[in-house]
């Protein structure tokens, strides 16, 4: 009989995930940690049962069929399985509603259920993102009208009465650039708002709802004139004529995700407040979904690095295990540090989220989420493309071969860094994020995150990278050309160091319990080094791109 390879097992992502048990056994009363068991162990099952049936079925795509027999217009999109089941496992396992809870604990509770859902539901993940993110940015409009109509929907617990609802900002003119949104917003004669344009890329066409940017007829350019509207897609059970789907996407990744091009041929729309600073009023919509994007990053590496290990010990290679040949070892370790830093980093920003939002933080920390979410957004969104790329690479050609299931791994790793916001779009953000002390007070609470750690080198290192991060922005302050060209390094070293600070506080916890795996990750983490300042030097970068 020829050798057959055992195919990899997928480990129960909670019941053998000491990081997320950790963190929760730490963070949470005893009374609400117990409450989520029953959650996180049906999301686990839910996963794990996923993994088995990708692996032994035909993968699907969604399938938009725009023409009916008759030649009336349908746009009918079939989903796959996973995507018919996204309304039940939300609502029973109150994935969103969870968010939403009357606790400090609220946006931890739910970005633990967000982390173990997230593969399994093939992204359906990132419409509920946007209906999260949705939700949010009303509640922060105070338009009671709204609220008290479509948060008992978007928060629901029962399936039958749950709506999705999308986030339509993206056009082929105002890309990442949204100030060149060509939406128009023109009142008929009723009175009644109606939105006319083309939206480029909508992941929640399938939804009840979304919120729309567009500019108000006779509105001058710019950012600052758009508006923010509210939308429905459906009348009863037809989706509104108004709304008109123009194609499926055909993306690299994410492909059971049915992202859409569309337009709105006077689809009715209501402002969620002043006619004017869509953008602004965005924003909690914008800091909500990238939190997502950072919990799903991290879920990609969870998912590459349980596999990886689980195939390290069942191959063979050279006469023993991969797991005990030192250099696959190496590399194993490695990508585990990065992603127990990551994990640090992403799951602070989802629990100072709900602390600043149920006001429980301080205004200090509420000035470190600012600057945490597009850090931990764009550096977590880079590190699930790398990690994923290496752990394909540990099984060697079986990694890129489709039907082990593999490769989608890094083909949908690559949204995380394109998804709300290019990596250099968030960088840029992050100085954005800086009026207001916001660095002074990263480097005042990583000061507290450090208390009670027992590596000093670690520390110091940490210290010592904030310390030159503050110098180098000092340096070029006034010179924003420069500031821009070095924005990503600079980026990339506070979310370096804050995660290694975040990292160094778990691993106190831990090792006072006798688990001294954190802190061999921070050792390994910081040994790697956090500096990744740069200074740009405009003269060269021009000679190189003549
Ligand atoms: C599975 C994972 C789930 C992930 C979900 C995936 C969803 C997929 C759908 C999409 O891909 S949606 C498309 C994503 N597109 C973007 O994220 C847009 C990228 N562009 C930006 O982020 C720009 O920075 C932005 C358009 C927000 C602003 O650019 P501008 O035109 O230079 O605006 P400006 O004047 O700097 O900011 C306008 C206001 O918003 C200012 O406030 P004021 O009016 O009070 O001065 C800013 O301070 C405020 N603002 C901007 N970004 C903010 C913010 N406030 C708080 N937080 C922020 N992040």
């Amino acid at each position: 009989m020829a050798f057959l390879q055992d195919a990899p097992q997928l480990a129960h992502p909670w019941h053998s995930d000491r990081l997320l048990a950790s963190l929760l056994d730490r963070v949470l009363p005893e009374d609400r940690r117990a409450a989520l068991d029953t959650d996180l162990d049906a999301l686990g099952d839910y996963a794990v049962m996923t993994w088995q049936r990708a692996c032994t079925s035909t993968r699907r795509k969604p399938v938009l069929t725009r023409w009916g027999a008759w030649g009336q217009r349908i746009d009918r999109i079939e989903l796959t399985a996973a995507w018919q089941e996204g309304p039940h496992i939300t609502t029973r396992h109150a994935v969103l509603a969870a968010g939403h809870a009357d606790s400090p604990h609220a946006r931890l509770e739910e970005f633990a259920r967000v982390y173990l859902y997230h593969l399994a539901s093939e992204f359906y993940t990132c419409p509920l993102a946007m209906t999260d993110g949705a939700a949010t940015a009303i509640k922060a409009s105070g338009n009671t009208e709204l609220i008290e109509r479509v948060l008992p929907h978007f928060l629901s617990r029962d399936a039958a009465s749950f709506w999705l609802s999308g986030q339509w900002m993206t056009e082929t003119a105002g890309g990442s650039d949204v100030g060149n949104t060509e939406t128009i917003a023109r009142q008929d004669a009723n009175g009644q708002w109606r939105l006319h344009g083309r939206k480029w890329f909508s992941s929640a066409v399938v939804g009840e709802a979304a919120l729309a940017l567009a500019r108000p007829e006779g509105a001058s350019g710019g950012t600052g004139a758009l508006a923010l509207f509210y939308v429905e897609t459906m009348d009863g059970e037809q989706r509104r004529p108004e709304l008109v789907i123009d194609r499926l996407k055909d993306k690299l990744g994410t492909q059971e995700l049915p992202t859409a091009e569309i337009h709105l041929d006077g689809l009715p729309a209501w402002p969620l407040g002043e006619l004017a600073h869509g953008v602004r009023q965005v924003a909690p919509m914008l800091n909500v979904t990238r939190s997502w994007n950072a919990i799903c990053a991290v879920a990609s590496m969870a998912r590459a690095i349980s596999l990886a290990r689980d195939f390290a010990a069942r191959r063979q290679a050279f006469g023993r295990p991969l797991i005990e040949q030192p250099l696959h070892a190496q590399t194993l370790a490695d990508m585990q540090a990065d992603f127990e830093a990551a994990f640090a980093l992403a799951f602070e920003v989802a629990h100072l989220l709900g602390r600043v939002e149920h006001g429980d933080a301080s205004p200090q920390e509420a000035a470190v989420l600012r600057l945490l979410t597009p850090l931990a957004k764009l550096w977590t969104g880079k590190l699930a493309v790398k990690i994923c790329s290496e752990a394909l690479e540990c099984f060697g050609g079986a990694g890129y071969i489709e039907d082990t299931g593999l490769p989608q791994l890094l083909r949908d790793a690559q949204v995380y860094a394109i998804w709300e916001g290019t990596t250099n779009v968030l960088s840029l953000d992050s100085l954005r994020a800086l009026a207001g002390d916001s660095l002074d007070a990263l480097r005042h609470t990583s000061t507290r995150w450090l208390e009670g750690n027992d590596d000093m080198h670690a520390a110091s290192a940490i210290r010592q990278t904030l310390e030159a991060a503050v110098r180098w922005l000092d340096q070029r302050d006034d010179r924003r050309e420069l500031l821009e060209a070095g924005a990503r390094g600079f980026a990339f070293t506070l979310a370096r160091s804050a995660a290694a600070a975040l990292l160094a506080r778990q691993a106190a916890w831990s090792t006072r319990l006798g688990d001294r795996r954190p802190a061999a990750a921070l050792q390994r983490f910081v040994g790697r080094g956090l500096d990744r300042l740069v200074a740009p030097d405009a003269g060269n970068t021009a000679l190189l791109l003549s």
